[in-house]
């Protein structure tokens, strides 16, 4: 996320925004709940056409599959503003002040956007849902307010916390990271912060609490112990994990690696560098990963690659699924419409037998340009569509055999003799060498990569 914009000013409208403040207020009026309809036509983007909650797949519901979530901080504080322009994203209820009545509105609209889409779980920031006070007590007290209401709303419709996290980002105060900050009081302020975030989640019933380390990273090693920051980030981590456990928080933590953007570098930068960040500290039995497929890009890796990573060593949690712009070089956040990308990802999803209680959180925003209210609505719709089809594609490719027996007989000289012995830790490089000496030098054997490249088209 990039625009996140907690105290925005300037998104007003001709409209009166209090006129939303009835309870029975309609925030969408003219959109109704959306439906399936797999042959509508071309030009209809206000129904799906993939995605068929109830509709069973390699023995679960689409739905248990792809768990989708909507966040709160795009969709509902997103105003379009970018570094060259001002908000272009006019809400008639959000009157763009930083008042708990505006918050109210922002909050009760969320609701009706979950439910006309479908869409079972959300996820927020502290700071999205309610306004920072004077004092980190006031904050406290406008926090417990906006989760009162959020409570209420979450239980009339059903929808669900995916997870909760900390802005430990936004406040000015953040400048010089949060955790990782050179000043143990701000390092205090971040603890005092998550504490009473993760209570307020667990309230909410969050599955999940997420650490984003938005401003944990340098932009100078000439005035950084990159050492000590890291010792005072697991730290923090180790006590989030502790207080977890004293309050009876049964979700996962999870951490969202990104390499760059607000930092130069972040020490978050990719799936493998938290595992090993996890792993050095002894906190890999606390915490798992909660990866974005824009973040994975911007680290110079293919879209899949952290999901593939994370998995590969039981770490991945959850998935913020968007995607950059491969011809733009920053954190785009767009809602993702490639159905290879997502394919690969929901292979990664089929093999590891789900993401539960993780899920597909769209932490994306619609272009600056996309100013109707129904372009909320498509755009979810689309990106949710492009899930869909990517789940029965992977479904199929799993249900064909191919490309499990063909890696598995790419691997076979492990199966047996001397490739066993090395899996197994019972051989040694005198041994090894004896081996090749008695029978000869190795032929390469073909990568094939076209050839799964090919047969991976034809699955779509
Ligand atoms: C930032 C980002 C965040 C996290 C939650 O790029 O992705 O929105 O997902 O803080
Ligand atoms: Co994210």
């Amino acid at each position: 996320m990039s625009s996140f914009a907690p105290e925005s000013k300037g998104v007003g409208s001709d409209s009166d925004a209090s006129s939303y403040d009835a309870e029975d207020a309609v925030f969408f009026p003219g959109i109704d709940k959306i439906g399936f309809n797999s042959s509508a036509g071309h030009g209809e983007t206000m129904v799906y056409r993939q995605y068929n909650p109830s509709e069973v797949v390699l023995g679960r519901t689409m739905e248990e599959w792809l768990r989708f979530s909507v966040c709160f901080w795009h969709t509902f504080r997103g105003t379009g503003a970018d570094p060259f322009g001002f908000p272009t994203l006019t809400r008639p209820w959000d009157d763009g002040s930083n008042t708990l009545a505006n918050a109210r509105r922002r909050l009760r609209a969320a609701f009706e956007f979950f439910t006309k889409l479908g869409v079972k779980y959300w996820t927020f920031h502290d700071r999205d849902i309610s306004p920072e006070g004077a004092t980190l007590e006031e904050t406290n007290k406008n926090l417990d307010e906006m989760a009162d209401l959020a409570l209420k709303l979450q239980n009339k419709t059903g929808v669900k916390l995916l997870w909760g996290t900390s802005n430990l980002f936004a406040n000015p105060m953040y400048m010089n990271g949060a955790a990782s900050n050179p000043d143990a009081h701000i390092f205090a302020y971040a603890a005092a912060q998550v504490k009473k975030c993760m209570e307020v989640a667990m309230r909410l019933g969050a599955q999940n609490f997420v650490f984003w380390g938005g401003r944990e990273g340098y932009h100078t090693l000439l005035n950084t112990d990159v050492r000590m920051e890291q010792n005072h980030l697991a730290a923090f981590f180790r006590m989030a994990a502790a207080y977890k456990k004293k309050i009876g928080f049964t979700g996962n933590l999870l951490i969202e690696p990104k390499p760059k953007e607000p930092a130069k570098h972040q020490y978050d930068y990719d799936a493998m560098t938290v595992i090993a960040f996890l792993k050095t500290y002894g906190l890999d039995k606390e915490y798992k990963l909660n990866i974005e497929p824009n973040h994975t890009t911007l680290a110079g890796h293919g879209y899949e690659h952290d999901v593939v990573m994370a998995s590969a060593f039981g770490l991945l949690g959850s998935v913020d699924s968007n995607t950059g712009s491969p011809d733009l070089g920053w954190d785009t956040d767009q809602f993702p419409m490639d159905v290879k990308n997502s394919t690969q990802v929901m292979r990664v999803i089929i093999e590891q037998g789900g993401l539960a209680p993780g899920g597909l959180n769209f932490d994306c925003k619609v272009r600056r340009e996309s100013t109707e209210l129904r372009d909320m609505f498509t755009a979810h719709i689309g990106a949710m569509d492009t899930f869909a089809k990517a789940l029965k594609v992977a479904a199929a490719m799993k249900n064909s055999g191919l490309f499990d027996k063909q890696i598995k007989e790419r691997y076979g000289s492990f199966s047996e003799g001397i490739g066993k012995k090395i899996d197994e830790g019972t051989t040694d490089f005198e041994e090894l060498e004896a081996y090749v000496m008695g029978k000869g030098d190795p032929v390469a054997a073909s990568g094939r990569q076209e050839h799964y490249e090919t047969m991976f088209n034809t699955f779509l």
